[in-house]
């Protein structure tokens, strides 16, 4: 909206973005049009748009897409003695460079209480510069707080997140998560679940440590990939108890894959995302000199894991890749510049002798579009309408938040992005605005990346330019979302 002075008048007149020649890609169909925005809105979508605008874009040759949703990210989270070093803006920027214009983060639940956890997030999110949206960490469990749940739904949360993994710190027992699971039920939430085997986890890591086995490798070693495909089915087959719905975060194994199929043949309503870091890592890098880069949870696994999770995407089993982007300097004792501050926050160097000591979480929210279009997109393991499926319109559709978001449609959110499928670029941390010292994907050579980005109508990124600003970003009520 402008504001335009005509002597002591002042009216309040639209601002009118119109975007010519491109092709737009959707989850379902391609096709030529031209997009009229007005405001915050896509008002008009047709070819041929003749129209008076303020600002007219020339798309042709270029591709127009929904904004990226990223529905797993971790800004601002307070682990082992440090932080994640990207916060509610720095993070925002960094996915806003890579096409995304909506993340999904995190609440850690303190004390058991929702309302006053979910305060502490509004409060870091005040600088959000891309619209944003919490999860619940459902971590402890009780009768009071299983009462309290319905109340997140009318603070626009509807979403638990549960592991069945982290003994002692985060994990649910298998009774609390099928009660969580009866209680999403009844209100129209969506559990979330981290999978993977705590016991195991916890007996092994012992050993390990007791062995002096302190190394970045065994922080795989001590996670077992069947104690994630175990605990896959374990929450899909409360999903079938309870009659509930089930969303597998980051799924990283073969037989996660396989599982999700299984279960969804037989009509359970359990749904899968993936990580593009599980598409091409192994354990291979965890014992490179600079293996804890790659320290996550779960961890990185094999090859055949590797190509299962992709034809699992190429065949529609997956409904989902976010990033779980939740990054720490490889070296927190030496700062980087960023946006002309030396920063330092200690990172994964607080483990140096000791794998249990490093910060689990990788970077991620700036690279998942251009890296999941170059190897996916560009090899033909997926289409560019399963890429937008993938990374806008199903967590989109999924978690409430569309077609608001996720969508090219009259009447949705102006959050689009124009994409250059001719555009190469040798990625890595140069070109990255994640704030942290590497890039797992340092000298990749890529083939299509965002051009110009809008969020809710504001040019936000113009090329190398950076257009966004502190507090722009809005926080978004999630409704009831789709089973997919
Ligand atoms: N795994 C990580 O590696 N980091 C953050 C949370 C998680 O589940
Ligand atoms: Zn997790
Ligand atoms: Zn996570």
């Amino acid at each position: 909206m402008k504001i335009i002075s005509d002597s002591n008048w002042y009216k309040i007149d639209t601002m009118k973005t119109l975007i010519k020649h491109g092709t737009c890609v959707t989850a379902t169909a391609t096709f030529q049009s031209d997009i009229l925005i007005e405001d915050e809105k896509i008002t008009r979508l047709a070819p041929d748009l003749e129209i008076d605008s303020d600002l007219q874009i020339d798309a042709s040759g270029k591709l127009i897409l929904p904004g990226g949703v990223d529905p797993h990210v971790h800004l601002d989270l307070p682990m082992f003695n440090t932080v994640s070093s990207d916060d509610h803006y720095t993070g925002h920027k960094a996915a806003a460079f890579g096409g995304t214009t909506t993340c999904m983060d995190f609440v850690v639940l303190e004390n058991g209480d929702f309302s006053q956890s979910v305060d502490v997030w509004m409060q870091k999110a005040q600088k959000a510069a891309i619209d944003y949206s919490f999860h619940m960490n459902l971590t402890q469990f009780n009768e009071k707080i299983a009462k309290e749940i319905p109340s997140l739904m009318k603070m626009g949360i509807q979403t638990l997140k549960v592991f069945t993994a982290y003994n002692g710190r985060l994990r649910l027992d298998d009774g609390s998560i099928f009660q969580a699971l009866r209680i999403a039920r009844d209100n129209g939430m969506l559990v979330m679940a981290h999978c993977e085997n705590g016991d195991v986890i916890e007996t092994l890591v012992n050993e390990a440590i007791k062995n002096n086995h302190v190394t970045p490798e065994w922080h795989a070693l001590t996670r077992p990939g069947w104690g994630a495909v175990e605990a896959t089915l374990r929450v899909a087959s409360m999903a079938v108890e309870t009659e509930a719905s089930a969303y597998i975060v980051h799924m990283n194994m073969a037989g996660e894959v396989d599982m999700l199929k299984y279960m969804r043949e037989r009509g359970v309503k359990v749904m899968g995302e993936t990580c593009p870091q599980y598409l091409f890592f192994t354990l291979d890098n965890l014992r490179q000199q600079d293996g804890a880069k790659w320290i996550c949870s779960p961890p990185m696994r094999s090859k055949a894991d590797n190509e299962r999770l992709w034809q699992g995407l190429s065949e529609n089993i997956l409904q989902t890749v976010g990033t779980d982007h939740c990054p720490f300097y490889f070296d927190g004792t030496k700062p980087i510049l960023y946006e002309g501050e030396a920063i330092a926050i200690a990172g994964k160097e607080l483990g140096k002798h000791d794998f249990t000591k490093i910060p689990n979480g990788l970077p991620g929210i700036q690279d998942r579009l251009p890296i999941l279009w170059t190897t996916g997109v560009n090899t033909g393991k997926i289409t560019k309408n399963q890429f937008v499926a993938y990374t806008s319109t199903n967590p989109a559709k999924i978690f409430g938040l569309y077609p608001q978001k996720g969508a090219l449609m009259e009447g949705s959110d102006a959050d689009i992005v124009i994409w250059d499928e001719n555009k190469k670029v040798k990625y890595g941390v140069a070109m990255s605005h994640q704030r942290t010292d590497y890039n797992l994907y340092e000298g990749w050579e890529l083939t299509g990346y965002p051009e110009k980005v809008f969020l809710r109508g504001k040019l936000i990124v113009d090329g190398n330019e950076w257009k966004g600003k502190r507090g722009d970003g809005k926080f978004l009520k999630r409704n009831v979302g789709e089973v997919l």
